[in-house]
């Protein structure tokens, strides 16, 4: 399987709430490795180019309000398929389908606040960490 990099976002209910250190053991515990790490304060122009699918959801007012709520921190994680298999550690975006063992089975107390971000494809891997590293 082919080695790749996705863009990974602990949000700001993640960081407010202590939980950097084990969301972080999860990954490496998976065999994946940090190779990049950055804590920011997201703008609303940032978000609505990073959440543009959702821009004309009725919610998305209360995403903006929550992942600019405090800073969040931006991770490049490297490993085999690490596109997909972070995708499976962290579990569904709804709360109630997030399955017990993923990291928002385990801590997510909303949709909303869900703890984590995870690029969805390869090709979106590659555009957000050009968007968050530059
Ligand atoms: P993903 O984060 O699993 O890729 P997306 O559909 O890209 O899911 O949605 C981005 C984020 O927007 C989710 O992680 C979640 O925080 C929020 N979100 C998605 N759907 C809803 C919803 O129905 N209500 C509230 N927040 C939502
Ligand atoms: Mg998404």
């Amino acid at each position: 399987m082919e080695i790749q990099k996705t863009y990974v976002m602990l949000k700001p209910t993640c960081v407010q709430r202590g939980l950097i250190g084990e969301v972080i053991s999860r990954i490496e515990r998976k065999g994946y490795k940090i190779i990049d790490a950055k804590m920011m304060y997201l703008n609303e122009e940032i978000l609505r180019e990073h959440y543009a699918h959702l821009t004309d959801k009725p919610f998305f007012p209360q995403i903006l309000d929550n992942m600019t709520s405090g800073p969040v921190l931006g991770l490049i994680v490297e490993g085999r398929n690490a596109v997909v298999g972070m995708r499976i550690l962290m579990g569904a975006t709804k709360f109630e389908e997030a399955a017990a063992g993923t990291i928002r089975g385990d801590y997510a107390s909303s949709t909303r606040e869900n703890i984590i971000h995870g690029s969805d494809s390869l090709e979106n891997a590659e555009i957000e960490i050009k968007r968050f590293f530059g």
